[in-house]
């Protein structure tokens, strides 16, 4: 037998060479190793989304690299190079901004390692940065919560925004939207917009500043998420007004505890943004790893609740 051993070893190191050059997407689609560049943990939908994604990859036995930015796009920025460094499968990435991802995003690409952008888009000079964006429309959210307000404040009232993280999409895209809908009624005034940085304290510190400054000139608070929303609820009973009553509030998100407020009366209208979509995007890391195409974007369905149909769901709110 002795003299078989060489030939053995030169066998068995030739496997080991060829499986390590060959790309790890080739070897096992389904089963990939996924870094995932998450914000932080600013708000109960940010929790949602981050439980979705890691309780689909372990459903699927794919290995999840998770960093938590603390919402620090510099963290996330150094967690994607270190996901390039450990030779990842494929990046996803909830962008906290809009822009500056351009020197990271050149990095993946040339270590050919595909990048899915998740939750927050981005612009981008680098031509085919990233594979994909998957997640909601906020334009469209900024819009139907614009509209409800129109619709139920008979087109009259001074609003105040709670804005959220400076230059993420969301903040933009829901402030800029909602600009837009209610510009054509003239009676709707924005008298005054500030960050609450989509955290509940930061809703609740805005809104007892506003109230100090405004005083009983609020009609309607517009907040960019149910938490600073809730936090606002806070602010407003403290001061000895009532939410949803004496102050219209409408939000997004329709996490769970802001529809049961929609249900109590304490806010008016919730929009809704699914965190959900774990699955969508493994469903997709696969599909790109087998070398198939997938849509350049894709959009969630979000719907909005209100007293009309918010205790009809509150039962199945799943986030
Ligand atoms: O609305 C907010 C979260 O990017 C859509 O971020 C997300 C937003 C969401 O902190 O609650």
């Amino acid at each position: 037998m002795k003299m078989f051993r060489p030939l053995w070893s030169a066998l068995i190191l030739g496997a080991f060479v060829l499986s390590a050059g060959m790309p790890r997407a080739e070897a096992d689609a389904q089963h990939p190793v996924v870094g995932f560049a998450q914000t932080g943990a600013e708000s109960a939908w940010r929790t949602a989304n981050t439980d979705s994604m890691k309780s689909e990859a372990a459903r699927r036995g794919i290995e999840l690299k998770f960093s938590d930015g603390q919402g620090k796009q510099e963290n996330q920025i150094r967690a994607v190079r270190s996901f390039i460094t450990q030779g990842v499968d494929a990046i996803v990435i909830a962008p906290l901004v809009e822009t500056g991802w351009d020197p990271v995003l050149r990095e993946a690409k040339e270590a050919k390692i595909p990048v899915i952008i998740t939750d927050r888009t981005i612009t981008t000079s680098v031509p085919d940065a990233y594979v994909c964006f998957i997640g909601s429309d906020f334009a469209t959210e900024g819009k139907l919560a614009a509209d409800w307000v129109a619709t139920h404040s008979g087109g009259k009232g001074r609003i105040v925004e709670l804005q959220g993280t400076p230059g993420s999409a969301p903040a933009n895209e829901r402030h800029r939207a909602f600009a837009a809908a209610i510009a054509p009624y003239p009676g709707l005034t924005v008298i005054d917009a500030q960050s609450g940085d989509f955290r509940r304290a930061g809703g609740k510190e805005v809104m007892e500043a506003l109230l100090k400054k405004h005083g009983h000139d609020i009609d309607i608070v517009y907040a960019h998420n149910d938490d600073m929303a809730l936090g606002a609820v806070q602010a407003i009973e403290e001061a000895g007004l009532k939410p949803g009553k004496d102050i219209m509030i409408v939000s997004i998100d329709a996490i769970r505890e802001g529809v049961q407020a929609v249900v109590d009366g304490k806010i008016n209208c919730v929009v809704e943004c699914n965190p959900l979509f774990g699955p969508a995007v493994y469903d997709t890391v696969a599909k790109i790893l087998r070398g198939e195409s997938v849509p350049a974007k894709t959009f969630n369905h979000d719907g909005r609740f209100d007293q009309t149909n918010a205790a009809a769901v509150i039962a199945q709110r799943q986030y």
